[in-house]
């Protein structure tokens, strides 16, 4: 398996300008062991995870690259080495171990030892060439969605070029012709390749923005997986009933939490590659999309919003100006889908009085616990509290303490914290939000 570090630090791949940062975020904010944790994060990570993943995506300015490098969660950017002014990076599709969150895990397909794979950046105008090696014990190729380029590139197995068997490799060579968030994805099997994890991101960087750069340039990928309580391996037979649902391959709270200076510019590219559209609503804020996976949106056509439904096989950017200062939570909308695989499938039991067989059963069970009479909250507090445990790798149905008790969130969850305080550059998370006097909610008796 090669992971992000022996990429880096393997001598073979060097990325013009960003190696030194993206070398000092490997060596701080990440596990060099587990290159697909990324930088984890969330209501649950210790403060001290955070406390020197710092210098992952400067400001233009301090890169010498001409743009904001993209800030994937819980990911990575693709090193590439420059060959007779030609970009040339290197995917390895293959086997992967992977942590959606602490408590499970299960292998799944990835590239470069990561799902997603590692995002691909580049600029309008670049001769980008891409190796793909296949270690999957199937054939694949690799689909970059969205890209214009020849239809001999487009990687449809079968139509446009033989399928990439296994042990081969396929080089992949065109120029970027636009600018935008793209996604890369096999072509090929896809029902049991995309259902196992393979997806990355594409973003290509305008030549010449006709807009204010972002200070943040954030990205994930939505997607939905069905791993039966108990099990590790994702089902790719499921077409509907999905119980993970991930940003980036992470769930709640392993999912990295956003962060910006009060004031500063932030985008957000949302991708989804799953079975279904997500609404994906950030609290605290009004904010536009800019762009499409076909283009930008004239400023003209852009209307505000609080919600982003994005839509399966799409990509949406979202802009706002950072300046809110909290903690926001930021999410789908579709309720479970910010759930984790044990509040699946049970029975409803609302309003059901279990007094009697729940007595009954403890003969039987000792220590059983009826569910879900008042609701499912106080299950999911004694679930997050580790009180009661679902079947081996399997998370609870909701879980994450914040500062005031559980968050009785899961899946498609995280935070965008804003603080007047945070350096430019800076990706560490600040801790929780302490409310100004007279600003939080309270009790009256
Ligand atoms: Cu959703």
């Amino acid at each position: 398996m090669i992971s992000r570090r022996n990429l880096l630090t393997g001598a073979a791949f060097v990325l013009p300008g960003a190696a030194a940062l993206l070398g000092a975020r490997n060596a701080t904010g990440d596990t060099p062991k587990d290159p697909h944790a990324g930088h984890n994060s969330g209501a649950d990570a210790p403060a001290h995870q955070h406390d020197s993943a710092t210098v992952a995506s400067a400001p233009r300015d301090a890169t010498g690259l001409g743009y904001t490098p993209v800030r994937t969660l819980n990911g990575s950017t693709l090193p590439w080495k420059m060959e007779g002014g030609v970009k040339v990076f290197r995917l390895v599709a293959e086997e992967i171990e992977h942590e959606w969150a602490p408590g499970m895990t299960g292998p799944c397909w990835g590239y470069n030892g990561q799902s997603p794979g590692p995002t691909i950046e580049a600029v309008e105008g670049d001769r980008v060439r891409i190796y793909v090696t296949n270690k999957l014990p199937e054939h694949t190729t690799i689909h970059w969605h969205g890209v214009i380029l020849p239809s001999g590139m487009d990687g449809v197995g079968g139509l446009s070029q033989p399928q990439i068997k296994p042990g081969e490799t396929y080089i992949y060579e065109f120029t970027l012709k636009q600018h935008g968030t793209q996604m890369y994805h096999p072509h090929a099997d896809e029902m049991v390749q995309l259902a196992a994890g393979m997806m990355g991101l594409f973003i290509i960087h305008p030549k010449e923005p006709t807009t204010p750069p972002p200070d943040r340039d954030y990205a994930f990928i939505t997607h939905m997986w069905a791993v039966h309580p108990g099990t590790r391996r994702s089902d790719p037979s499921v077409m509907l009933d999905f119980n993970i649902f991930s940003f980036n391959s992470k769930v709640f709270p392993a999912i990295e939490t956003l962060v910006a200076r009060l004031g500063e510019r932030v985008r957000i590219r949302i991708a989804n590659l799953s079975m279904d559209e997500h609404p994906i609503h950030l609290h605290g804020y009004s904010f536009k999309q800019t762009a499409t996976d076909g283009g930008p949106i004239p400023a003209s056509a852009q209307w505000p919003m609080t919600t982003v439904n994005v839509p399966v096989g799409a990509t949406h950017d979202i802009a706002f100006i950072a300046d809110n200062p909290g903690d926001w939570a930021m999410h789908c909308h579709k309720s479970h889908h910010t759930m984790g695989p044990m509040g699946h499938g049970v029975p409803n039991m609302l309003g059901v009085n279990q007094k009697e067989v729940e007595a009954r059963i403890r003969k039987l069970v000792p220590g059983f616990m009826a569910m879900g009479e008042t609701g499912m909250a106080e299950h999911g507090e004694h679930l997050a509290m580790g009180h009661m445990r679902g079947p081996e790798n399997t998370l609870p149905m909701m879980t994450g303490n914040g500062p005031y008790g559980p968050v009785e969130m899961g899946g498609m969850f995280t935070m965008l914290k804003v603080r007047a305080e945070q350096k430019s550059g800076d990706y560490a998370d600040p801790g929780w939000y302490k409310a100004p006097e007279g600003t939080m909610a309270r009790r009256v008796e």
